[in-house]
């Protein structure tokens, strides 16, 4: 069965180049653009899972792998996000195989995307080629070195990544993108999301 959900992707990395004014953080210095809003297609991962037999209540099964057909570090894109999550009767999560009612297009993601809304861009996996539940969370090198949250006082020259939780829902976000002085009236527009 289709269902579609109005979701927007956000890397962890939006605004980047605002918290380097507060203290220097490492990675591409986005402005407010690091976030996109689209409507997804597709059956419901959950659906995909019970078909495939998958037991949401079984102790072994705590989180669900995406693999990506690309490869960075000499293996493919991984990642993974928790059942609960994926399984969740009130899920959203899809395998979306159309975008704003067309092919995904090849930058995000065609043929198949992992889209899971409310969650970090780098769980939400582009050409999807496996999905497998597993008792231990992703150990991708984008799920484990890096996309992680530290308190302020960290120094990104010194983290130890072991120490923090991967990041998977993000907190508010909000941002001004256009400030257009007109006659006697200053328009402004933006985004918020949670
Ligand atoms: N297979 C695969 N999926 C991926 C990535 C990737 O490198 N490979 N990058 C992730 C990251 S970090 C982000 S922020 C989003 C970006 O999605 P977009 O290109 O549709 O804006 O895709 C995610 N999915
Ligand atoms: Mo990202």
């Amino acid at each position: 069965k289709q269902h579609s959900v109005m979701a927007a992707i956000q890397c962890a990395g939006n605004r980047r180049d605002d918290f380097n004014k507060q203290k220097e953080v490492k990675g591409l210095t986005w402005d407010v653009g690091a976030i996109g809003n689209a409507v997804w297609s597709g059956p419901k991962l959950r659906d995909i899972l019970m078909w495939a037999g998958v037991d949401p209540e079984s102790p072994e099964l705590m989180h669900v792998h995406f693999e990506g057909l690309d490869k960075d570090f000499e293996k493919n894109y991984a990642a993974s996000i928790p059942i609960d999550k994926a399984m969740s009767p009130a899920g959203d999560v899809i395998l979306a195989l159309q975008m704003n009612g067309e092919e995904i297009p090849i930058d995000h993601g065609f043929p198949v995307r992992a889209v899971v809304p409310g969650v970090v861009g780098a769980r939400n996996v582009k050409w999807l080629g496996k999905v497998h539940v597993s008792k231990d969370e992703s150990k991708g090198h984008w799920q484990q070195l890096d996309y992680k949250g530290f308190s302020p006082d960290a120094d990104w020259r010194s983290l130890d990544f072991n120490s923090a939780p991967a990041i998977q829902e993000l907190p508010v976000q909000s941002a001004i993108t256009h400030i257009k002085p007109e006659s006697d009236v200053i328009s402004i527009k933006g985004y918020a999301w949670s």
